[in-house]
C-alpha cells in the first residue's frame, strides 16, 4: 500500500568549505592514488588536470562512506572522465596502472626526490634531473653544482626534516617559542597553528601565529631569533620582511603567499625534552626507567637533538582571524575558501582580510566564526578542514 520514499537528496557542495573532512578518511585507497597523479600533473604545469584531481581527491575525503561501486559516484560533483577512470581500476584490480607506472618514472622519481630537500623546488630538480642526476648522493658529490644556503641546511638536516614531526615535538616547540615570546612581549599570544590545529598527529614542520599590538616593535621577530640563536637552539632561519599594501587585496589570483612578517627556521630541539614532556603527561610513572642494564655503555656520541622545521609569522591583532583562517589550511580548504568567496559572494578573501566589491568595504572580523558568517557560510571547525 505505502509506496517506498525516494532517498533524501543530499546535495554535496563541489566547494571544500561547505564540507567537513575529518581525518577519518574512508576512501584512502583512492585518494593516495589520486594524490599522486595530482602531484605529477602540478609538476607537468597541467593546472587544469591538476585542479581535477585535486577537487575529486578533496570530494572524496568528505564523504561518511566508501566508494564500493561506480554508482556511488552518481550525482557527486568534481568528477570528470579521467577521475572516474582511476576510480574504476581501483574499484576492479585494488591498484591504478597509471599510478604503478608513475612511480617507477625516472623522471617522476628524481623529482620527488630532489624536491624533498628543504630548499629544493621543482626548477632546481629539474636541472638536476636534466643535467643527469639521479640521487642526492651524486648530486652532494658533484664539484659543479652550486647550492643556496636554504640547499646546504636542507642536505645537511635532511634526514630529521624528511622525518615527521610528531605532537609532542610541536608541543615541546611551542613552549620553547612561548617562553621567549613572552619574556619581551607578556601579552602577546601565540597560537599553534596549519596541520597540528586540524588535529594531525604529524607534520612536515610547525606552523606559528604570534599576534602582537599594531604597535610592536619591528624588531620583535628578530629578537626572538636572536634569542633561539643565543639558547644554541637556531639551525638555520630566514626572515622575510612585511609587505603589506592595501591595493594587493583587490587583486583576483589566489596566492598562498602573504605580506606578514615571518620567518622560515630550522631549530634543534633536544629530544630529552620531548621525552620528559611525554612522561609527564602519561599517568605511568615518570622514574620507570626504560632501559636500565639493557644496553651496553654506549661510546659513541648519540645525537640528542632533532632539526625540525618552523614557521613564525607576526600578525597584527585586527587581522589575527584572518591570518589564522589561512594558515591552518588544508591547502585545498583555503583555495576553495578562496574560490567561493570569489564567485559566490563576488568577495576577496586572503590572509589579512575581506573585501567586498559591490559594497565597497573591507569587513572586520574577530573570529574565524564571523569570518563565515560574513561568508554566508556553516562554521567548520578545524579539524573538519582536513580537505
Ligand atoms: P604548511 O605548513 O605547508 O602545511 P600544513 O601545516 O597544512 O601541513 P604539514 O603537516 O605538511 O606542515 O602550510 C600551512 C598553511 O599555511 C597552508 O594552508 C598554507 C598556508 N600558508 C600561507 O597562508 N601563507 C604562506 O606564506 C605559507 C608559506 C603558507
Ligand atoms: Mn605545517
Ligand atoms: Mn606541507
Ligand atoms: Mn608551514
Amino acid at each position: 500500500s505505502n509506496s517506498p520514499l525516494p532517498p533524501p537528496v543530499v546535495t554535496i557542495s563541489q566547494y571544500a568549505c561547505q564540507r567537513r573532512s575529518t581525518l577519518n578518511n574512508r576512501n584512502k585507497i583512492f585518494t593516495d592514488a589520486l594524490e599522486i597523479l595530482a602531484e605529477n600533473f602540478e609538476f607537468n604545469e597541467n593546472e587544469s588536470a591538476y585542479v581535477a584531481f585535486a577537487r575529486a581527491t578533496s570530494l572524496l575525503k568528505s564523504l561518511p562512506y566508501t566508494i564500493s561501486k561506480m554508482a556511488a559516484l552518481d550525482g557527486l560533483p568534481c568528477f570528470g572522465d579521467q577521475t572516474r577512470a582511476i576510480i574504476e581500476e581501483i574499484l576492479e584490480d585494488g591498484v591504478s596502472s597509471k599510478v604503478d607506472d608513475l612511480l617507477c618514472d625516472e623522471k617522476y622519481k628524481a623529482r620527488k626526490l630532489f624536491t624533498s630537500v628543504f630548499g629544493v623546488g621543482l626548477k632546481t630538480a629539474d636541472k638536476w634531473y636534466g643535467q643527469g642526476f639521479r640521487t642526492l648522493e651524486a648530486v652532494k658529490a658533484s664539484k659543479d653544482l652550486k647550492f643556496t644556503k636554504m640547499q646546504k641546511a636542507g642536505f645537511l638536516y635532511y634526514e630529521d626534516i624528511n622525518n615527521a614531526v610528531t605532537r609532542p615535538e610541536a608541543e615541546a616547540v611551542a613552549q620553547i617559542i612561548e617562553t621567549i615570546v613572552h619574556n619581551y612581549a607578556p601579552d602577546a599570544i601565540v597560537t599553534l597553528t596549519g596541520g597540528f590545529r586540524r588535529g594531525k598527529e604529524t607534520g612536515h614542520d610547525v606552523d606559528f601565529l604570534i599576534s602582537c599590538p599594531e604597535t610592536m616593535d619591528e624588531n620583535f621577530l628578530r629578537k626572538i631569533v636572536n634569542k633561539l640563536d643565543f639558547r644554541g637552539l637556531l639551525l638555520y632561519y630566514d626572515m622575510v620582511e612585511a609587505t603589506f599594501e592595501k591595493r594587493k587585496l583587490s587583486s583576483q589570483k589566489y596566492d598562498a603567499m602573504d605580506h606578514f612578517q615571518k620567518c622560515f627556521l630550522i631549530l634543534k630541539l633536544n629530544k630529552a625534552l620531548v621525552k620528559n614532556r611525554v612522561l609527564s603527561m602519561s599517568s605511568v610513572s615518570a622514574a620507570r626507567p626504560t632501559d636500565e642494564g639493557a644496553e651496553p655503555e654506549v661510546k659513541t656520541q648519540i645525537k640528542d637533538w632533532k632539526a625540525i622545521r618552523v614557521d613564525l609569522v607576526i600578525v597584527p591583532t585586527q587581522q589575527f582571524a584572518y591570518a589564522l583562517l589561512g594558515w591552518t589550511g588544508s591547502r585545498q580548504f583555503e583555495r576553495d575558501l578562496r574560490r567561493y568567496t570569489n564567485h559566490e559572494k563576488s568577495m576577496i578573501l586572503d590572509n589579512h582580510g575581506l573585501y567586498d566589491r559591490k559594497k565597497k568595504i573591507f569587513l572586520n572580523a574577530k573570529t574565524e566564526e564571523e569570518i563565515f558568517a560574513h561568508l554566508d557560510l556553516e562554521y567548520i571547525e578545524p579539524w573538519e578542514r582536513n580537505a
